[in-house]
């Protein structure tokens, strides 16, 4: 396909308030400045929480308001640039919308930077191992591409340093969505879409709205990947202007990327190419069939040839904190799934394993409804260890189940050592939260490196 780049932008002397100063208002302050943009970022959190950030932005000629967020006026702001973590509500976002004054994300502004066209994956679970996958394809078959995104890499410093031969290849979020304007996908990729985040967005219905966004954007020589085993996700084709490709791990389809006689099959043009048996693929469960089902849409359009695509599938090993294994020990296996932050990636982690499973769960409740996960739990766990926030959420609905091996710890560190004394020869200790790291760390990989240093340790 034809990825020659569409967008460029010029912000020199625009007065411009970045709003958060995490990863993505750090990369977006600095790059603003270089541009040449006069540039004020601000956090709710205060001098002394920022530590040594205000001095190096201070450095660069970057004004920071900490401890909250300066009044957003016409005359002293051009444009407000966002991170992924400030819900719309936060008072200058308000402000600026109601002023007319536009109000983009980090990815909207990596986006206007960008010689390079984006290809976007998005999807409740299973993104981050897609994107890195499809990066890994990309990288085995020399393509000049980058991946970030939400996988952990602002990708508005990024861009600045790439040329339009390459390609960006970004996993995004429903949250970095929200923030759109012209943000458009070559290719974009939806792989599921199941209740997360509703705390943030408030109904399931904005959510998808959310996530749809993804597709806005497109044009009809675009592609748009869509698993046709989820429903949610297969009605997005309604709303498609690009090319749609479906991927189905359950039915074998006229058209699409799909499994048949235990091998996966691309066929788009009335004729079934077999890519790889499914058995050969290193990553496991179905959940990441359905990932490697996508990746290889996606690098069938790039024009990536059948045997590179086979090679990496074959030793792609997954991303860290995502069924990651950690170590066995005395003939336990433990297993790092701090990724698996909600409901259903939690439960898609649970029918990974065929063996008893020492569950670690709890953190901070994102508005999630814990039945469905109260229900596998019953059938697959042998004992349960909650901490955290929702660990009583979680408790009563997995106490309606009738299921009593439950242990609730107050720490972090008692929750692997109580794992590690429960766990019988055979057993798999499988920290899967369901819920999000907020209440006791700064982000799942924080929560995830935790366990791996408790694991090691013992
Ligand atoms: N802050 C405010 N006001 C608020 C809330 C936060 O000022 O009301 C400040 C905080 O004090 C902090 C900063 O905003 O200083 C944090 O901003 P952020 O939460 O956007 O965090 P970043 O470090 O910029 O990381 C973000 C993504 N974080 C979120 O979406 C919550 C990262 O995704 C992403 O990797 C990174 O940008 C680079 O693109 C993480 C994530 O948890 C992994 N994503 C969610 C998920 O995957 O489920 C969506």
């Amino acid at each position: 396909m034809d990825l020659s780049g569409d967008t460029f932008m010029d912000l020199y002397g625009k007065k411009v308030l970045v709003i958060g100063l995490g990863k993505s208002g750090l990369a977006a302050s600095r790059v603003l400045r270089e541009k040449g943009a006069s540039v004020t970022a601000c956090d709710i959190r205060t001098a002394e929480e920022l530590g040594s950030v205000v001095k190096r932005m201070g450095n660069r000629g970057i004004e920071v308001v900490a401890g909250g967020y300066p009044p957003v006026k016409k005359d002293n702001t051009d444009l407000v640039v966002t991170s992924p973590g400030i819900p719309r509500t936060v008072l200058p976002l308000v402000e600026a919308e109601q002023q007319g004054i536009p109000v983009w994300g980090e990815l909207e502004l990596a986006y206007r930077f960008s010689p390079a066209p984006f290809i976007g994956i998005t999807g409740t679970n299973g993104k981050t191992t897609t994107t890195a996958l499809v990066g890994e394809i990309l990288k085995y078959a020399r393509f000049p591409s980058i991946v970030g995104g939400n996988i952990g890499l602002p990708l508005v410093e990024e861009v600045v340093r790439l040329n339009a031969d390459y390609v960006v290849v970004a996993e995004v979020s429903s949250f970095q969505l929200e923030s759109i304007d012209k943000f458009r996908t070559r290719i974009a990729a939806v792989l599921n879409i199941t209740p997360d985040h509703l705390d943030r967005h408030y109904s399931m219905e904005r959510y998808v709205d959310a996530k749809a966004r993804i597709l806005e954007n497109q044009q009809p020589e675009d592609y748009v990947i869509l698993n046709y085993d989820d429903m949610l996700t297969r009605m997005l084709a309604t709303q498609a202007k690009a090319q749609v490709i479906y991927f189905s791990r359950q039915q074998q389809l006229n058209k699409g990327v799909y499994v048949k006689n235990g091998e996966v099959i691309v066929n788009l043009a009335n004729q079934e190419i077999p890519i790889i048996p499914v058995a050969d693929i290193l990553i496991p469960g179905a959940h990441n069939l359905e990932n490697v089902l996508a990746a290889v849409a996606c690098a069938w359009v790039l024009g990536v040839c059948p045997e590179y695509i086979a090679r990496v599938l074959r030793e792609f090993p997954g991303v860290p904190h995502r069924l990651e294994f950690v170590r066995e020990l005395e003939g336990v296996q433990y297993i790092n799934d701090s990724k698996g932050t909600n409901p259903d990636a939690a439960i898609k982690a649970l029918d990974a394993y065929p063996n008893p499973l020492i569950l670690i769960a709890g953190g901070k409740n994102k508005g999630s409804d814990f039945t469905e996960f109260a229900a596998k739990i019953k059938e697959r766990v042998r004992c349960l260890i909650l901490v955290g926030q929702a660990a009583t959420d979680i408790r009563e609905a997995v106490e309606n189940t009738g299921f009593r091996e439950i242990c609730q710890t107050i720490t972090f560190k008692e929750a692997v050592l109580t794992a590690h004394r429960l766990a019988r020869p055979g057993d798999v200790v499988l920290l899967s939260p369901a819920c999000a790291s907020w209440d006791m760390f700064n982000s799942y990989e924080e929560r995830g490196d935790l366990f791996k240093k408790l694991v090691h340790s013992l």
